[in-house]
């Protein structure tokens, strides 16, 4: 084998390794979204998980309304259970049902009122248009500051919120 032969293997080689380094790293962050990282950020430690339509415990039907309130003004949950919330905007402006603990439901509100069109996609929101209906499903982890908000910018400053109380059973 020449130098050169030599040379030409060892760049083939170097090349095939960078090439596959990234798909062994595509892989392993994959696998860690599967364990849930990224939702506890969102919702705050304790808050609970979307819950499946099998393990639906009750069904809570809500109105959101531009005074500023929802038509419950407080829910007691169990830890653990799964509740079905039908969630329907009786307002003429857009409004949002957001679950967590009132330490990351602040932070989120910050977050809006900085980036105002900010539209998010979560697991733990739905935001609803003037008139329209929709459905979250939410299995209550045992954090016990658990509130309901609306996140638009104003809207929960001027009382668009509730508490759960989670209660613990043993
Ligand atoms: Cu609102």
């Amino acid at each position: 084998m020449t130098i050169d032969k030599v040379k030409n293997l060892v760049v083939s080689v170097v090349g095939l390794i960078s090439l596959l380094l990234p798909l062994a790293g595509n892989t392993a962050s994959t696998h860690n979204h599967h364990h849930g990282h990224k939702m506890e950020h969102n919702t705050g430690q304790g808050a609970g998980k979307p819950g499946t339509q099998q393990d639906v415990d009750r069904t809570i039907s809500v109105t959101m309304h531009d005074n500023m309130r929802y038509s419950l003004d407080g829910l007691r949950v169990k830890a653990g259970e799964t509740i079905r919330f039908m969630i329907t905007n009786k307002g003429k402006i857009p409004h949002e049902f957001t679950i967590g603990d009132r330490k990351s439901l602040l932070q989120h509100r910050d977050m809006m009122r900085k980036m105002p069109d900010m539209h998010h996609e979560k697991d733990n929101a739905i935001t609803l248009n003037p008139g329209k209906f929709g459905e979250l499903i939410w299995t209550f982890g045992h954090a016990s500051d658990i509130q309901v908000a609306c996140l638009i910018p104003g809207h929960y400053e001027a009382g668009m919120k509730f508490a759960v109380q989670v209660q613990h059973l043993k």
